[in-house]
Order: structure tokens, then sequence, then C-alpha cells
């Protein structure tokens, strides 16, 4: 059994962060320890949310009990995904300093959530400057989505190609792995929904079908990473764990939009999850 700490938000209602990441990974046979970096009433999203930040410190506590009773070294990947505070940042960095103390070959999966304001999703002030100037050194895998690539890069992305080098540049500062987990306008067909899987030796790319919803719902880019690194622990290669997660998402994203929910279907989609479909196919470019 592989292990995750996974350091996310948490949502009573809806699913994002942990709710929308915790439960497919368990459902692939991953057992995770959620950490919550914020438990907030809903997404932000919503324009109305309550809720806190947990305060600065706590993550750092929790590790040390982890500790205390011997389990980091049973830890084999952190994941990270939205902080709630830019204190959190520093917590989180030694977190995985101090499980790769006990086990060095633990992997960090970084998703670098950011602030968009266009869509309304609110993250803490600080937050970017952490992924920008800390993570990139530190982390084996990242997630970012388009408009996340163009802040760590400093740089608007235009094209398939400017998107593939901005990619490239992350894995020269030492990222093994970048998944792009959304080409936006860069994507090679704008009708369709398309990732990118960038190595030190190859581009991947998948696409999947765009469903239009009145409104997007949210989770989606969280559910993404928590299934490719399943895949990954799993002991998925790179073009696998990326058709698996690609597809598995295809799956959740067709059963939300049929029911027209804005809420990503989870629960209904728990089968699609455990028994994926393989209907769209990852090329090596
Ligand atoms: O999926 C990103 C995300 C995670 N957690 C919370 C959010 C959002 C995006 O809006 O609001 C609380």
């Amino acid at each position: 059994m592989k292990n995750v700490l996974s350091i996310q938000s948490s949502v009573v209602y809806g699913y994002a962060g942990n709710k929308a990441a915790v439960l497919p990974m368990q459902l692939l046979g991953i057992d995770v320890w959620p950490f919550h970096t914020v438990q907030f009433s809903n997404h932000t999203q919503y324009g109305h949310w309550q809720g806190m930040a947990l305060p600065p410190g706590q993550l750092t506590h929790v590790i040390a009990g982890l500790e205390q009773n011997d389990k980091l070294p049973e830890c084999d990947a952190v994941l990270s995904g939205y902080l709630g505070d830019s204190r959190q940042c520093e917590e989180v960095a030694l977190a995985v300093n101090q499980v790769r103390r006990y086990n060095p070959k633990a992997l960090y999966f970084c998703d670098p959530v950011m602030g968009h304001p266009a869509k309304g999703c609110v993250v803490a002030n600080g937050v970017d400057t952490f992924f920008k100037n800390e993570v990139i050194a530190l982390a084996d895998v990242m997630g970012p989505n388009l408009h996340e690539l163009e802040i760590l890069s400093g740089k608007t992305l235009n094209t398939f190609d400017e998107v593939v080098y901005a990619a490239q540049q992350l894995v020269a500062q030492g990222v093994s792995k970048v998944l792009v987990k959304h080409l936006g306008k860069c994507a090679k067909d704008p009708a369709a929904f398309e990732m990118l899987m960038v190595t030190g030796r190859q581009v991947l790319h998948i696409a999947r079908p765009l469903y239009l919803f009145p409104k997007q719902p949210v989770g989606v880019g969280d559910l993404t990473c928590s299934v490719l690194l399943a895949g990954l622990l799993n002991g998925f290669d790179d073009i696998t764990a990326l058709e698996y997660s690609a597809n598995i998402v295809d799956a959740v994203m067709r059963h939300t939009w049929q029911r027209e929910s804005y809420e990503l279907e989870l629960i209904e989609s728990r089968h699609f999850i455990m028994n994926p479909v393989i209907r769209y196919a990852a090329m090596k470019l």
C-alpha cells in the first residue's frame, strides 16, 4: 500500500481540494493522509464562503506528531494543492524535507494552485511567489494549468510550442515531470480539452472532449493531479499514467455534464474511477 500526505483545502459542501482528491486516490488503492489547509463552507468560486485557514504552525505540529510515531518513513509522496495562507508555504517545504529525511525516495507533487480573478478563484497573497521561488527546486512533479505556467515562467504563452518550451524550462530547473493540466487557448484543437506531460525525455499529449457547462465545475485540476499521482505510485509509466488520469477525469466530467451539475459528481462516478475505460490515447510527440 502506498501512502500519500495530501495537503489541500477542504470544503464542507461540494468537491474541491482534498474533497476532490482523497476519494479518487483511495478508490485507486492509495492510503491517503489528508491535511486540510483551510476548512471552508464551499469553494471560492461561489463568490461567498465562510471558514478559515488552519493557523500557521499546525502543519509543522502534525508532521512532528507523525515523526514521533515513526510514520514518516511510510510516506511515499507529498501532494500539495490549494494553500490557505502564505505562512503555510514554508511549512509545506519543511514537511517535504522532513518526509524525505526518512524516505529519500518520497515524491513531491505540487499542484501550484494560484488565484484566477477572471474565474473567481481566490488564493491567499504571496502563495504564487513560493511556487515560483522555492517549489521549482523542490518538486518532482508539478501540475500547472496554462495560467499558472505563465506565472511560473514569467511569460505570456500564446502557442502550443511556447507551452512545451515553458514546461521544458521547468524540467531544466529540476522538475522531473511537468503536467500542463489544461492547455486552454494554446490547445492544438480549440474544441478539445488538452493536456501535456513534459519530462527530460519526452513530450506526451492527450486530448479529450471539452464539455460545455454554463459554469465550469471547480476541482477538476485537483482530481486530475490526484489520479495522475495514484497512477505513478501504482507503477504505471508516464504515458499510461497520463492516459488513465485523462480518461478517468473525462468519465467524471461526462457524468457531471449529463447531470447538469456544478459540482463534480464524484460519488456517482465511483465505478468509472475504479474501472476506467480508455477512450482517448496519449501520444508521444
Ligand atoms: O480547485 C482549486 C480550489 C481548491 N480549493 C478551493 C478553491 C479552489 C478554486 O476555486 O476555492 C477552496
